[in-house]
C-alpha cells in the first residue's frame, strides 16, 4: 500500500476514535500521576536525593579533587589512587571522559559529604548494587550526604552516554568496617543520610 494524503485535507477536526480516545486520556492521567509522585517518591520511597548544587569552574574543581586525593592517598590501584578520607569529612569524586576518579575507601557508619562534578561532558553516577542515581553536570558541584551501611566493594558505573569510551567509565568504592569501634546497626546497601 502507497502511502498516500488524507482524504480530506482538514484531518485533525475529524472526530476522534472512541478507544484512541480512552488511551490519550489514560496516558494523561499516568503523566499526571508519574508528575505528582516524582515529588511523593522523595519523601516515601528513598528516591530522588534531595542534594546542594553549587557552580564550579571545571578546572578549579579538577584541582580541589588532585589536592584532596594528594593529601588522602593510601594506596594505588592500576595507576588510580585510593583515597581514605577523613571520618566525617568532604569527598571529592570526579567525572571525565571515560573514568570516576579517584577510587574511594570510606567506613561503614560514618557519614561523609560526597562532591561530584564532571570536567567536561554530561555523565550519569549509578552506584552499583545500591539503587543511586545522579546526574553529574560540569559546571556544577553537587553534595549528597552519604553514610555507608554495608561494608564492602561497590562498582560506579555511567549511566549517560558520553561517547565511544562510555562503557568502560567506571569507578570504586570500597566500604571498611568501622575501626574503632565494632557493632554498628547492620542495614542494606548504602542510603543517603537522613533517611
Ligand atoms: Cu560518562
Amino acid at each position: 500500500m502507497a502511502v498516500t494524503p488524507p482524504e480530506r485535507r482538514i484531518w485533525w477536526n475529524e472526530p476522534i476514535e472512541r478507544v484512541e480516545l480512552v488511551w490519550i486520556v489514560i496516558a494523561f492521567l499516568w503523566g499526571l500521576f508519574m508528575f505528582v509522585f516524582m515529588i511523593a517518591w522523595h519523601f516515601i520511597g528513598q528516591q530522588n536525593l534531595s542534594k546542594e548544587a553549587y557552580r564550579v569552574n571545571p578546572s578549579a574543581y579538577e584541582e580541589k579533587v588532585e589536592g584532596f586525593a594528594k593529601k588522602f592517598q593510601v594506596r594505588e590501584e592500576q595507576g588510580v589512587p585510593v583515597v581514605k578520607p577523613q571520618a566525617g569529612g568532604d569527598v571529592y569524586v570526579l567525572a571525565r571522559l571515560w573514568q570516576w576518579w579517584p577510587i574511594l575507601e570510606l567506613e561503614k557508619g560514618v557519614s561523609y559529604r560526597i562532591h561530584l562534578s564532571s570536567l567536561d561532558w554530561q555523565h550519569g553516577f549509578s552506584l552499583q548494587p545500591t539503587n543511586i542515581n545522579i546526574q553529574v553536570h560540569p559546571g556544577y558541584e553537587h553534595i549528597i550526604s552519604l553514610t555507608p551501611t554495608q561494608s564492602g566493594e561497590f562498582g560506579i558505573v555511567c549511566n549517560e552516554f558520553c561517547g565511544i569510551g562510555h562503557h568502560t567509565m567506571t569507578g570504586k568504592i570500597y566500604v571498611t568496617e568501622k575501626q574503632a569501634q565494632a557493632g554498628q546497626p547492620a542495614g542494606a546497601g548504602l542510603n543517603p543520610a537522613g533517611r
